[in-house]
C-alpha cells in the first residue's frame, strides 16, 4: 500500500503500488461521471463544453426549467440522445467492461456505479451497472409515472431536426400536446426524461443497491468526477474513511483528491487500460 499517512497528504501516482492492490481486490466498485464519456466526445457537464445554446446544463435539468418550458428542456434532451448515436463507448468504457468479464471467473466482482446517463458503459459490454441518475433512452409519465424505454427518433415528430445546440439557434416552442406523450391507453399525459435533475431525490432502491456495493468493497475507482454533486460525491469519501484504497482518475484535482490514497491525472482513456490490466497473477 502507498504511504499516506495524513489525510491532507498528497496521494500517490504510483501505479506500480496500485497495482498490487488491484491484483488482490475482491469486490471493486468504479465511480464514473461525465469525464470517462469526454474522450467519446460527449460533453462534460460544467466546463466550457457545459453549455447548450446560452444555457450552462445544470440550469436546463431541473424541475423548475420542465415546468417553466417543457419545449426547451424535451429540445435539450432530445439534442442529446440523438448525438449518441454518432457516440461510442471508449478506452476507459472497455477497460472496466473488460476488467469485469475477466475477473468474473475468478470470483471477482466489479460494479459500476456511474452519474451518467449515455448509456455507453452497456454499450461497452459492462453487466453489473448502477445508473444513479437514470437513463436518456428512458421516459417517466408525469401523470402515469410508467417509466419505459424509448429508443426512438426522434422521440417525437415535433423533435424532429430541433434541438439545434448552436446560441444561435431559435427555440422550437412545441404546443406541450405535441411533446412526447403517454401511450398507455386512457393516460397520454406528459413524459420527461427518466433522469434525476437537481432537487429531485435519488430513487431509494438504485441507493440502496449503491450503497450495498460500496459498503462491501475493497477496492474503488473514482474516475472523471468534479465530486460536486450530492449524494454521489460523498461515495468515495465514505469508503476512504472506512480506510478502503480509493484511486481517482481526473484531469485534474477535485474537491476531494486529498482524501483518496492514489490519483492519477490525465485522460481516463489513457490511464485505465494500464490501472486495469491483467496482472501477472491472474490465471
Ligand atoms: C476527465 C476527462 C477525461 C474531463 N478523463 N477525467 C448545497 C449543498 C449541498 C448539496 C446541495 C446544495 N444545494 C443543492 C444540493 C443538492 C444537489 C447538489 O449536489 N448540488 C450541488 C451542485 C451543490 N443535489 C441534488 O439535488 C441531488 N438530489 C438530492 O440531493 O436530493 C436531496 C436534496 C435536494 C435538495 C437539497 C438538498 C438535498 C440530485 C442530483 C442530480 C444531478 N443531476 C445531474 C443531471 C442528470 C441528468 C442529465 O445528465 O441531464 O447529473 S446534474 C449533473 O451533475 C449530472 C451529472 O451526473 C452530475 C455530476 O457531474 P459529473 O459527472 O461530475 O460531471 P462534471 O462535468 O461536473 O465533471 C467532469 C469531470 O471529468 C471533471 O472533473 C473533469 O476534470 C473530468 N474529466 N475529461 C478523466 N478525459
Ligand atoms: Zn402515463
Amino acid at each position: 500500500m502507498a504511504d499516506k499517512t495524513a489525510k491532507s497528504a498528497r496521494p500517490s501516482s504510483d501505479m506500480t503500488a496500485f497495482r498490487k492492490e488491484f491484483a488482490k481486490a475482491k469486490s471493486i466498485v468504479i465511480l464514473t461521471g461525465a469525464g470517462v464519456s469526454a474522450e467519446s466526445g460527449v460533453p462534460t457537464f460544467r466546463g466550457a463544453g457545459g453549455f447548450w445554446r446560452k444555457w450552462q446544463a445544470q440550469t436546463l435539468a431541473t424541475p423548475e426549467a420542465f415546468a417553466d418550458n417543457p419545449s426547451l428542456v424535451w429540445e435539450f434532451y432530445h439534442y442529446r440522445r440523438e448525438v449518441m448515436a454518432s457516440k461510442y463507448p471508449n478506452k476507459a468504457h472497455e477497460a472496466i467492461a473488460e476488467c469485469e468479464r475477466r475477473l468474473k471467473p475468478q470470483n471477482r466482482k466489479v460494479t459500476v456505479i456511474t452519474q451518467n446517463i449515455d448509456g455507453l458503459h452497456k454499450r461497452a459490454g459492462s453487466d453489473s451497472i448502477i445508473e444513479l441518475h437514470g437513463n436518456l433512452f428512458k421516459t417517466r409519465c408525469v401523470k402515469c409515472k410508467d417509466v419505459a424505454v424509448n429508443n426512438d427518433s426522434p422521440i417525437c415528430e415535433a423533435l424532429r431536426d430541433k434541438g439545434e445546440p448552436d446560441p444561435s439557434a431559435v427555440d422550437a416552442k412545441i404546443p406541450v400536446e405535441n411533446l412526447p406523450r403517454c401511450k398507455i391507453s386512457g393516460c397520454g399525459g406528459l413524459l420527461r426524461p427518466h433522469v434525476v435533475w437537481f432537487g429531485e431525490a435519488l430513487n431509494t432502491e438504485v441507493l440502496d443497491r449503491a450503497g450495498e456495493e460500496l459498503d462491501k468493497c475493497d477496492l474503488c475507482l473514482v474516475v472523471g468526477t468534479s465530486s460536486v454533486v450530492y449524494p454521489a460525491c460523498m461515495f468515495a469519501p465514505n469508503v476512504a474513511s472506512r480506510g478502503i484504497t480509493v484511486a481517482e482518475f481526473n484531469m485534474e484535482d477535485t474537491p476531494v483528491t486529498n482524501e483518496f490514497m492514489y490519483h492519477f491525472q490525465g485522460p481516463a482513456g489513457e490511464h485505465l487500460p494500464a490501472a486495469l490490466a491483467k496482472c501477472d497473477t491472474e490465471k
